[in-house]
């Protein structure tokens, strides 16, 4: 039987971001459709300055049959049983064993005092059981939550070794991750240009452990691309067929583009800034821009130096040839191309 993940859904208090809140009814859509009955909401639930959950409450009793579990996130921490009211509604104020469909889910509430692994010391399930909270995991893991710098509520991989939960859920991280057993499910619509891509919320199959994802239709999708521009005389050609190239790999169907909110920046060294420009708003044409902005040229350096233009050419060159581990303990092969050509053309050329 298969219950429902979801996590930072940051709903606001007024009116603003009502996309958020067609997010979650779209979850509760698509749930009623594959007959479950189950939704967990991983922290994060509501935004910061929200004290006004009767929305949410509304919402709810739309959907009797669906049981909701809610645990607080650092967001609103706040939240209990006593202010959001609901026959199907339940939030987990302290670290809680609950069976759902002959399974034990361990909620372990966010807390700004405490890591994961004290609380579920307190509990110390026997029989197998599932984990759900609210914070950072470190296990490796290099993505932080960017709006969020400090540690939340730390999960270590020596609690996971320690307790051995089946399977992990966690909220804080927005953007969709698995790691081993370990889930985030991400949020559900970005919060901003910065959460880009469709969104998803997960699927667990109680009985086999097995975890899918369903896609969110959300209101908006935003997309982000970042184009360098290197100078020759094909500069103009290499950056259309980029982006043109950028454009197949989101993947959108007509009402996806008409949902898409994008952001584009071009960086590097061209002869003609002016026809980059031109470049980009021509291929970019049919999308919307997230606040009606427009490319974004304002790294984009001019180079006419033809002497070094040649000598950026070479060392383009050298660094394709190069064995280096570009990400993982290097930095990307885009970054080292950009410090390159900084090199060669100085800051201001
Ligand atoms: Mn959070």
């Amino acid at each position: 039987m298969n219950v429902a993940i979801t996590a930072d859904v940051h709903l606001p208090a007024g009116d603003n971001h009502p996309e958020r809140y067609n997010a979650l009814v779209n979850i509760l859509d698509s749930l009623v459709k594959q007959e479950i009955n189950t939704l967990i909401i991983a922290g994060d639930l509501f935004d910061k300055d929200c004290s006004n959950y009767s929305r949410f409450e509304e919402i709810c009793r739309q959907y009797p049959q669906i049981d909701i579990h809610i645990i607080p996130g650092n967001h609103d921490p706040d939240i209990s049983r006593s202010v959001i009211v609901g026959e199907n509604i339940r939030v987990y104020n302290s670290p809680a064993l609950q069976e759902i469909n002959g399974l034990g889910f361990v909620f372990i509430p966010y807390s700004a005092t405490s890591g994961m692994g004290e609380c579920i010391g307190e509990i110390r399930p026997e029989k197998r059981w599932v984990l759900v909270g609210h914070g950072d995991y470190f296990g490796g893991l290099k993505q932080r939550n960017p709006y969020e710098k400090g540690t939340y509520m730390p999960l270590y991989r020596k609690d996971i070794e320690e307790f051995s939960p089946w399977r992990v859920f966690l909220g804080h991280i927005h953007k969709p991750m698995n790691i081993d057993n370990l889930y985030y499910p991400g949020s559900p619509c970005g919060i901003d240009i910065n959460e880009t891509g469709r969104r998803r919320y997960l699927l667990f199959n109680t009985a086999t452990g097995h975890i899918s994802t369903e896609i969110v239709r959300t209101d908006v999708i935003y997309l982000q691309e970042k184009f360098l521009v290197i100078p020759d005389e094909n500069e103009v050609a290499r950056l259309r067929n980029d982006a043109e190239g950028r454009i197949a790999a989101w993947g959108l169907n007509q009402e996806d583009r008409r949902r898409a909110r994008i952001r584009i920046k071009a960086t590097g060294y061209t002869s003609d800034r002016e026809v980059i420009m031109g470049c980009l708003k021509d291929v970019f044409a049919g999308f919307s821009f997230v606040k009606d902005e427009e490319p974004d040229i304002s790294s984009l350096h001019v180079a006419k130096d033809n002497r070094r233009n040649a000598i950026a050419r070479r060392v383009l060159e050298l660094i394709e040839e190069m064995e280096w581990e570009f990400g993982g303990n290097e930095p990307e092969r885009g970054k080292v191309i950009e410090i390159a050509l900084s090199v060669i053309y100085g800051g201001d050329s």
